[in-house]
């Protein structure tokens, strides 16, 4: 069976990943199979450099075919914030809470809510040289939660074509329109033409 590590603790990813990935026959191996591997600082100015760093990182210590993401949020009205600070906006700590209700702050009173989740992806082969994909989801802040699906910015993230946002729509769904299932799909095709 073809096996590919991905470079992520982050347990919504790893079921959004794996849905797209194990109907082609890959066996998805996570972090979380290699415990002892220290975590990775995400100290890159962009996504790519991250997602580069934890592909290159991880490959390097288990010889083995490795794709990481990094991914996040850019809001228009604050300079494009939280980006690759997505995970911890309002502190050290990963609070998906704390962090939407300080992006629901930071936009009180503007009037351009627009946003853009990014997905840059970096597929690292032990002999090959490094493959990047990116892709986008472009929206709105709302100015309420709704929906309980997904993770993070997903309950005040509205999609225009949905009259939605992204925590009211199922896996499925979100897979077909995100940053990051779209990215997945450039990533499969490439896969698939190897
Ligand atoms: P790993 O680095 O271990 O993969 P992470 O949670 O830190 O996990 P990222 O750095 O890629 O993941 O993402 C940063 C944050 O961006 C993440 O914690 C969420 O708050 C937000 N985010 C990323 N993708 C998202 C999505 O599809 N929906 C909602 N929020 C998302």
């Amino acid at each position: 069976m073809k096996e590919i590590v991905i470079a992520t603790k982050n347990e919504h990813k790893i079921i959004e990943m794996k849905k797209m990935l194990e109907p082609l026959g890959y066996k998805v191996l996570t972090l979380f199979d290699f415990d002892e591997f220290p975590e990775i600082i995400e100290d890159g100015k962009t996504f790519k450099a991250n997602a580069f760093k934890k592909a290159k990182e991880l490959s390097d210590y288990l010889n083995k075919i490795v794709l990481a993401d990094d991914s996040g949020l850019e809001v228009i009205a604050l300079n494009n914030e939280p980006g690759v600070y997505s995970a911890r906006y309002a502190g050290d700590t990963r609070n998906y809470e704390k962090n939407n209700e300080l992006l629901l702050k930071n936009l009180k009173g503007k009037s351009d809510r627009s946003a853009r989740f990014v997905t840059s992806m970096c597929l690292y082969h032990p002999n090959n040289d490094p493959v990047f994909f990116e892709d986008y989801l472009y929206g709105e802040i709302s100015e309420k939660h709704a929906g309980s699906n997904g993770f993070g910015y997903d309950p005040i993230f509205y999609v225009p074509e949905l009259n939605k946002n992204l925590a009211e729509i199922s896996l499925e769904e979100k897979n077909k329109i995100s940053h990051r299932g779209k990215c997945l799909l450039k990533l499969i095709n490439h896969l698939k033409s190897k």
